[in-house]
This record gives C-alpha cells, structure tokens and sequence, in this order.
C-alpha cells in the first residue's frame, strides 16, 4: 500500500520540533513493504498546495496525520493548536476520500473527542509502529478492522485496549532519510530517543496516555551507533525526549559513559527529574557532551511536591541543581503555581528559593493544564473546577481555590522583575 504520513504540528514554539514519532511510524510501515511519504507541515508556506499536490502526485491508499499539540499549556491567552491540525485533517479530507488515520502524543491524550470532532476515520492511541502495520494488512486484505490494539474507529464499538512494544531490541530505529531533511540545520536540535514510558505518577501529567508508565530502554550499542549515523549525516545539536534522562541512573551511566567511549563529539539537552543525581552521572553528562538540562522542579515546598506525586524533595533540587552547576551544564528550571496544597506562604517560598538557585532560564507557569486520567482531573472535578463530563480538550486550567490568581500573578511578576531570564505565563 502506499502510506502519506503527515506531522500537522506547525508551531514552532519553543523550538522547531522534527516528528520523530511519525519517523519511527515510517520505518516501520516502510519495513513492511509499504510506500511511504513524509510531509512535515513547519515551515511549509501554503500548506494546503503542497498537501494536494504530493496527494495527486503520490496517489496514497493511507494517510496518516500526527497530533503533537493540542495547545501552549498557558493559562492567559491560551493558543488552543489542535485547532491548526483540525483545519489540515479538514483539508486533506476535501481532496482524498482515502482512510484518514491519526496519531500522535496529543491524539492519544483524548482519542475519542478529537475523533468525534473532526473528519478522520480513525485514530491510534499510543505507540503507532505495530498498530499501523496491523490496520494497513487489514486495509490490505479488505479484513474488518476489529480487535486492534489501541484504534478507535469513528462510530465503531470502543478501542481494545493498547499494547506497548516491549521488544526494544528489536523495534527499528528510524532511517536518516526520515529525521535528516533539509530543515535541519547546524542549529537545529535533532530529536533522538533511548527510553520509552515513565515510571513516576505525576498528579497532572497526561505522559502516561502517550507512553505508559512502563519504563522500555533500547539496548545502549544501536543507540550510540544511530547517534554517531546522525552526527556524521549533519546533525550539530541533539535532544534527548526521554522523559526523565536521568532515570534509571544505572541506564543513564551507562549511555553518558559509551557517548564517550566512542568519542562521539555530541552537544546535546535533555530532561532530568532531580532525584537520584550525583556526582559520578552529572560528570558523566558533562563529558558525554550535555550542555543544557531542563529540571522541573515545579514547587519549593515538600508538601505540595508530595501532593504533586513527586519522589523528591526541596533537598534534592538544591543538589541537583550544584552539581549541574559545577559542571558547567546550563540549567533550564520550571516551575508551576496554584498546585493542590499551594498556599501564598509556598508561592513566594517556591518563588524566592527559584531565585536563590540562579537558573540560566526559569519558565513559570501559573495554573495547571487539566488532562483526562490523571489525578489532578479527579481533584478538579471533586473541587467543582470542571464539570463531571467534561472531555478537557478544550484547555482547562487548575489553580488551587485557596489562592487568588491575580495575587500569584503580581507575586511572580514581581520576583521575575528582579530575573531577566524568568518568564511567566
Ligand atoms: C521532548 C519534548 C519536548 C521538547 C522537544 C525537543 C525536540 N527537539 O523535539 C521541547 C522541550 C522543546 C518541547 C516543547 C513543547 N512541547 Co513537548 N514534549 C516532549 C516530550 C517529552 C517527548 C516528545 C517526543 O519527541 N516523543 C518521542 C516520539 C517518538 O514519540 P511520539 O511523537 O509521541 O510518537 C509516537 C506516538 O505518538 C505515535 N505516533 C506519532 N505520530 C503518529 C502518527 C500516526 C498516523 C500514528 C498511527 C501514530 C503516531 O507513534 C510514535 C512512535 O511510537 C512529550 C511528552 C511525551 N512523552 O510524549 C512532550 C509533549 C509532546 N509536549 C507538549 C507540549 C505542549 C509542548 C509545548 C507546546 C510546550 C510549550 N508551551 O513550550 C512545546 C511545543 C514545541 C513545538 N514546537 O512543537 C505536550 C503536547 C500535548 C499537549 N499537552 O498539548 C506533550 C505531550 C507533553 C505533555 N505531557 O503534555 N517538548
Ligand atoms: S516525571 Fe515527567 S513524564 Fe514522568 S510523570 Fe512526572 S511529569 Fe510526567
């Protein structure tokens, strides 16, 4: 069958992201035989001209459409992004009356609600290599597409419930040709992925959804040798989009001490959870190449922390935060405020220990983004914050009724007065 994959995602907030996850989805529908066609959506002028045109000219069987984002998770002048990506799906239907699959670490957040809510046929929640090569062979064989793992089907019975890949040794890495295109350039930080799921329970966090909280490591050898395929084919700069990088250390170690082993020459960012970091992994970081950590440490207060699910303390972010320093790794801090538990004695608390640490960049965020499954949601509901049947796609947010938002506004503007390199949103 011929197979168009296309990223809707077309912001480029932040940074331009590249859709490493539909990558993996094209290898792996390529490995099966398939035709495949990527389309990234970023920085494509008219859009629409070019979907229509690569549709007539490639003639697919299949299109898949990948959901990133479904809005900025900023309270105050919320950019509700989904929308974007509905207005593609719209269009792709109006000029194909192929299948329309979707995918992607939004899509899986609210598999039901996208679906009724646009013109797609259906949707794959989580990992998409497996389940999209089994829909394509059911697609092939004109079979119905019941008993899937994971798909839901626009009017159809509910999805059976998903299936992670658990064979990471061999669930392929994807091709060059898939990452490396002409959008990457010597500033671009090229996506690259060791681990898959999250082992932590963070109250609001909606990773769970996406990944699930079995935490998979692909063997360390295949994973240094793609880096060093990707560094050779142009890539400058890598991110890691493992959700902790950190976690499991012995995991981390590992990686950091082989990068250099292989002298790989890398400058790479990634995300830690500050809880079990010492010296032997930060130094290791360092000589592997790392130049930039995110760490959300989100509350300086250990009560809210507890009540966020978070394994660490007030104690451990100070340590984390010295040893990175020490290193010279720059350091990107979170924080978040209105949490369950947060009360204007831990705001400012949060706010002055933030500024006592001296990040190299601290992003602020007032109020809470609300997704579906997590315990925030539940909280939020009991609290009469949401409505029972709200489906939260539409953007929710949760700031504690024990505190005024305004308040925490004029409290975090004032400390960021003082900070250049905070912003708050
Ligand atoms: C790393 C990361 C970042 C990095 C990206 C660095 C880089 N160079 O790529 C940074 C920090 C810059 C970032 C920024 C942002 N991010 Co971010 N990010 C992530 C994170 C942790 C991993 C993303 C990733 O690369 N995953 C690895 C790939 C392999 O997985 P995947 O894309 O999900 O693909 C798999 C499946 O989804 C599926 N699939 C994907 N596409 C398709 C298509 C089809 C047809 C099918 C069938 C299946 C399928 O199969 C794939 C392989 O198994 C996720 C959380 C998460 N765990 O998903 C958040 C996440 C994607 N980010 C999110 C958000 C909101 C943002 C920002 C808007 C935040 C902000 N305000 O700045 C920006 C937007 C950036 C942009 N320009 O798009 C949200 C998106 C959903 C939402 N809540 O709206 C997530 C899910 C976090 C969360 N839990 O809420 N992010
Ligand atoms: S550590 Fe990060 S990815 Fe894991 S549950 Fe917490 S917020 Fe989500």
């Amino acid at each position: 069958m011929k197979v168009l994959l296309i990223s809707a995602n077309r912001t480029e907030i932040n940074m331009r992201t590249m859709p490493l996850g539909l990558a993996f989805v094209a290898q792996a529908v390529s490995d099966r035989g398939h035709g495949v066609k990527m389309i990234d959506c970023v920085g494509i002028g008219d859009i629409e001209s070019y979907i229509k045109e690569t549709i007539d000219a490639f003639g697919p069987d299949v299109i898949g459409i990948s959901i990133r984002n479904i809005d900025d998770q900023t309270m105050v002048n919320t950019r509700f992004l989904y929308l974007d990506d509905r207005d593609i799906i719209a269009f792709v239907r109006s000029v194909s009356d192929r299948p329309i699959i979707l995918g992607g670490a939004g899509y899986s957040m609210f598999p039901d609600a996208i679906l009724a809510d646009c013109d797609a046929d259906m949707g794959i929640e989580g990992e998409g290599e497996a389940a999209l090569c089994m829909v394509l062979e059911k697609l092939g064989n004109r079979e119905p597409l019941d008993g899937i793992p994971g798909l839901h089907i626009k009017g159809g019975p509910g999805a059976r419930k998903r299936e992670l890949i658990r064979d990471t040794e061999n669930f392929p890495l994807p091709d060059l040709r898939y990452i490396i295109g002409p959008a990457v350039t010597p500033d671009t930080w090229v996506p690259v992925q060791t681990r898959r799921g999250c082992a932590m329970d963070c109250s609001y966090c909606s990773t769970a959804s996406i990944e699930g909280r079995t935490l998979r490591k692909r063997p360390i050898a295949p994973v240094v040798a793609w880096l060093d395929r990707l560094v050779k084919a142009g890539a400058g700069q890598l991110y890691f989009v493992d959700n902790t990088f950190n976690l499991p250390p012995s995991y981390a170690l590992s990686l950091c001490r082989a990068i250099t082993d292989a002298g790989l020459q890398l400058k790479w960012r990634c995300i830690v959870y500050p809880w079990h970091i010492d010296e032997q992994l930060v130094s290791a970081m360092a000589a592997a190449g790392c130049f930039e950590i995110s760490l959300g440490s989100e509350s300086a207060d250990d009560e809210v922390l507890r009540l966020m699910h978070k394994r660490f303390r007030r104690e451990d972010v100070v340590r984390a935060f010295g040893l990175f320093k020490k290193y010279g790794i720059m350091q990107m801090g979170f924080l978040m405020l209105g949490a369950p538990g947060d009360t204007r004695k831990s705001v400012e608390d949060t706010l002055a220990f933030a500024g006592s640490l001296d990040y190299d960049m601290l992003k602020v965020t007032v109020g809470i983004r609300i997704y579906p499954n997590t315990s925030l949601a539940d909280e939020a509901r009991r609290q009469g914050i949401i409505k029972a049947d709200d489906n939260l796609l539409e953007p929710r947010f949760y700031i504690t009724p024990d505190l005024d938002e305004i308040w925490i506004r004029e409290m975090a503007a004032k400390y960021a007065a003082k900070h250049p390199n905070w912003i708050v949103g």
